[in-house]
């Protein structure tokens, strides 16, 4: 078998005892890690200049392969066009994208940098598998490099529509950087015929009836591998949860009213704002609803530095202050918002806990925290997912409370809806949605993924 190497931005720290942070891509790759396993990229540490020499460290028969970002590195590759650009710009806010061309050079350099710093860790028969938008020149890099191995890209977040894509001044070059893979992944089928139709229009390519994509003599393949979660072991997570004392103490304070839930990165495309506003028209709408909720948001900071998160985080704890201003009462609080990270065990505990999930991103590649959700659920007396159909979860989730983000009315009733669900109703659509979760897993994932990536030279062979 051919030794697996990851390359992704961050690489988690063995050490961390308290399991994965805030996001998803660690727990959708967890899956793939089977001993022998190489991880490669940045250590999430600064230092002067970005370092050259990987820092291998061995765990649990993984190696993790290291290196630091240089201080401008940081600011121009990571905060600055993969933050401030490709982020914005992919979840199709072109409003809040801003473009630098010295920062694109930077972006091109680092990415050239991890490809440098990779090379002498590769083995002849690895199968490198690349992760995200911060890595779209690894490979073109790698390629420059005479590396012929096998190379996969993932990309989590969606791909633009081909309007928004061309905003990019570097559009055609990304393009270009990403056929130096054999297999391009996507989570979903819109976002593969996106980056197919922007791909149209770059001289040079052709797609042919198969699928099989020509460029400049070399050939790659894309694919529809959606990411997921290990269902069984997240729902036992919640079972032992479900006993722990804060769980417990959750409930007690509850004092019989239900629970709906919110955990996510405290990221302006998870809709939170619109959100608030929801629950507020809810209130608003729903006087005879008002004792009978409590609201817990959780939104564990991230990417601080970038000026557009710290305003996002200022206009939450302005409505969080509206909300229970106009509506709380003296034992009563319609909203409870902890702009911190919550440990993984309790987000279990209190998604079991939890009437509602409410799941309303403008826009994201998948969206773990849906799945979780539902696979943390007792199944004799499940509570309800709403979810934006902007999500790439929704595609496979439509026994969900499906919604518009952007509609507050219609969240506002989909809340008002799940709130006075029958047990059978929620009771079917549950089970149809924990099979769809068990299905479209974390396992499927990287299983799929790899074997496309293993066909080797039958896709050459085409
Ligand atoms: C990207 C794409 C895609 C959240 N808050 C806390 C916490 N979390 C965990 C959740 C979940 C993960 O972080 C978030 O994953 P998502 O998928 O919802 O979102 P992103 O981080 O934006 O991930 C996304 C994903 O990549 C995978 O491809 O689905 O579309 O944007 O697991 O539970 N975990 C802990 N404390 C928190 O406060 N411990």
């Amino acid at each position: 078998m051919a030794r697996l190497v990851i390359v992704s931005n961050r690489v988690p720290d063995p050490d961390e005892t308290s399991g994965p942070r805030a996001g998803g891509l660690a727990v959708g790759v967890a899956e793939a890690l089977t001993p022998g396993t190489l991880w490669f990229g940045w250590s999430g540490r600064r230092a002067e200049k970005t370092t050259a020499l990987p820092r291998c460290i061995e765990a649990k028969g993984l190696t993790y392969a290291t290196i630091d970002l240089g201080e401008a590195e940081y600011r121009a590759f990571y905060l600055g066009f993969s933050n401030g650009t490709l982020w914005p710009l992919f979840h199709m806010m072109p409003s809040l994208t801003v473009f630098d061309r010295e920062e694109y050079v930077i972006y091109r350099e680092v990415n050239q940098a991890f490809a440098a710093a990779l090379l002498p860790l590769l083995r002849p028969d690895d199968m490198i598998w690349i992760h995200d938008y911060q890595l779209l020149g690894v490979a073109a890099a790698l390629r420059e490099l005479g590396v012929t191995n096998r190379i996969g890209f993932f990309l989590h977040i969606p791909f633009p529509a081909p309007a928004l894509f061309e905003i990019l001044p570097p559009a055609a070059e990304l393009l270009d950087n990403m056929l130096a893979h054999d297999v391009i992944g996507f989570q979903t089928a819109r976002d593969r015929e996106h980056f197919l139709t922007s791909l149209r229009a770059l001289p040079g390519s052709h797609i042919a009836a198969d699928g099989l994509i020509s460029h400049n003599g070399r050939h790659a393949v894309s694919v529809v591998t959606p990411i997921g979660i290990d269902a069984d072991a997240f729902s036992a997570l919640a079972i032992r949860a479900a006993r722990h004392v804060a769980t417990k103490r959750m409930i007690e304070s509850l004092a019989g009213r239900a629970l709906m839930i919110g955990v996510d990165r405290l990221d302006y495309t998870k809709g939170l704002p619109a959100r608030f506003d929801a629950y507020s028209r809810f209130l608003s709408t729903h006087p005879e609803h008002r004792r009978q909720i409590s609201f817990l948001q959780v939104a564990a900071p991230s990417r601080e530095e970038v000026e557009r998160y710290r305003a996002l985080r200022e206009e939450l704890n302005y409505k969080t202050g509206e909300i229970n201003g106009a509506y709380s009462d003296f034992d009563w609080v319609p909203l409870r918002y902890m702009a911190r990270p919550v440990s993984r065990t309790l987000i279990a505990g209190f998604y079991r806990t939890a009437r509602i999930g409410l799941v309303t991103p403008l826009r994201d590649g998948m969206n773990l925290v849906a799945k979780e959700y539902v696979a943390a659920q007792n199944p004799t007396d499940p509570g309800v997912l709403v979810l934006s159909r902007f999500a790439g979860a929704a595609a496979g989730l439509p026994e969900a409370l499906l919604v518009n983000p952007f509609d507050i009315d219609a969240v506002a009733e989909a809340i008002g809806t799940a709130l006075v669900m029958p047990l059978d109703e929620r009771q079917g659509r549950h089970a149809a949605l924990l099979a769809r979760v068990r299905e479209e897993s974390a396992a499927a994932y990287c299983r799929a993924f790899t074997a496309r990536l293993a066909e080797g030279n039958s896709v050459h062979g085409h």
